[in-house]
């Protein structure tokens, strides 16, 4: 099993690489930007690194279309690579921040999967596992663009899953609340790793590998078996604040 993550440099992303790491016959291809991030991860299973910045389109292509022949045909890609910037209201966040998630979240989570569907459906074998958040379902203060980056990931898993009917070819979203461990929140606080830190205090959040975990289980199950989302949160957390302004 040849298993494509993108976003393997750190959190999530490296935690799936280890869980698959387990599982016998398998091999790696790991992409992020940071290639010493990549090296240093060191698994003991054949593994190709892939430098990477899923927001170039040409680059996506170009990295897929290159693969080495014993790397080349991916069974599952997990689309992780993504990232919230900012918790500002929308009225008052940064346009850059708004840039970033959506040129990320969205068209680089687009791209990596346009570049790998053809071979999958070629082979007529394959698994798309694509990272969603809570955040794209229930809305939070701040969340704003956000969410909506993520809304996009979970529509579009559906939206696969009408085009490759016919095909053995699995899309999966798999959508966390609250996982600690990552670099999510210094990302999103731009580097404020006080901040960051407060995110988590307190709260027995996820861990990357309880996600890593049930990101293995929708790739293990049996061929003929599509899991269509999973939502997991901690049982420390629940459904986003409804506000009510009173006068
Ligand atoms: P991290 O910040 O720890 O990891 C993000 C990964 O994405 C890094 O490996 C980073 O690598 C990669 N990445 C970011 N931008 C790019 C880019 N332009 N090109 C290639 N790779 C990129 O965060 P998490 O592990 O927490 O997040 C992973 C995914 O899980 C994200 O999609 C996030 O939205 C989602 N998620 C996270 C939750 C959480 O609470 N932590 C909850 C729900 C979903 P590099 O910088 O080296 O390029
Ligand atoms: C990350 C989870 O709740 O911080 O997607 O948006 S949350």
């Amino acid at each position: 099993m040849i298993v494509l993550v993108t976003g393997a440099s750190s959190g999530i992303g490296a935690a799936v690489a280890r869980r698959f790491a387990r599982e016998p016959g398998v091999k790696l291809v790991l992409a992020a930007r940071r290639a010493d991030r990549l090296e240093a991860l060191a698994l003991p299973v054949p593994t190709h690194l892939l430098p990477l910045d899923v927001r170039d389109r040409h680059a996506v292509r170009a990295a897929i279309e290159g693969l080495p022949a014993e790397f080349a045909d991916v069974d599952v890609l997990v689309n992780n690579a993504g990232l919230a910037l900012g918790l500002a209201p929308a009225q008052e966040a940064s346009l850059d921040d708004w840039d970033a998630m959506i040129d990320t979240n969205v068209r680089g989570l687009a791209y990596v999967t346009r570049a790998v569907l053809p071979g999958m459906v070629a082979r007529d074998r394959g698994h798309v596992i694509q990272l969603g958040s809570v955040a794209g379902t229930y809305p939070y203060p701040g969340g704003n663009v956000y969410g909506a980056t993520k809304a996009f990931v979970a529509q579009l898993s559906l939206d696969l899953r009408a085009d490759l009917l016919g095909t053995r070819v699995r899309v999966t979203s798999v959508e966390p609340g609250m996982v600690s461990g990552t670099e999510f929140s210094d990302v999103r606080f731009h580097g404020d790793s006080t901040r960051a830190a407060g995110v988590y205090e307190g709260v027995q959040a996820l861990t990357p590998e309880d996600v890593a975990e049930a990101i293995a289980w929708c790739a293990l199950q049996p061929a003929h078996v599509n899991v269509n989302r999973i939502e997991l949160m901690p049982v420390a957390q629940a459904f986003g604040p409804f506000a009510v302004r009173r006068t």
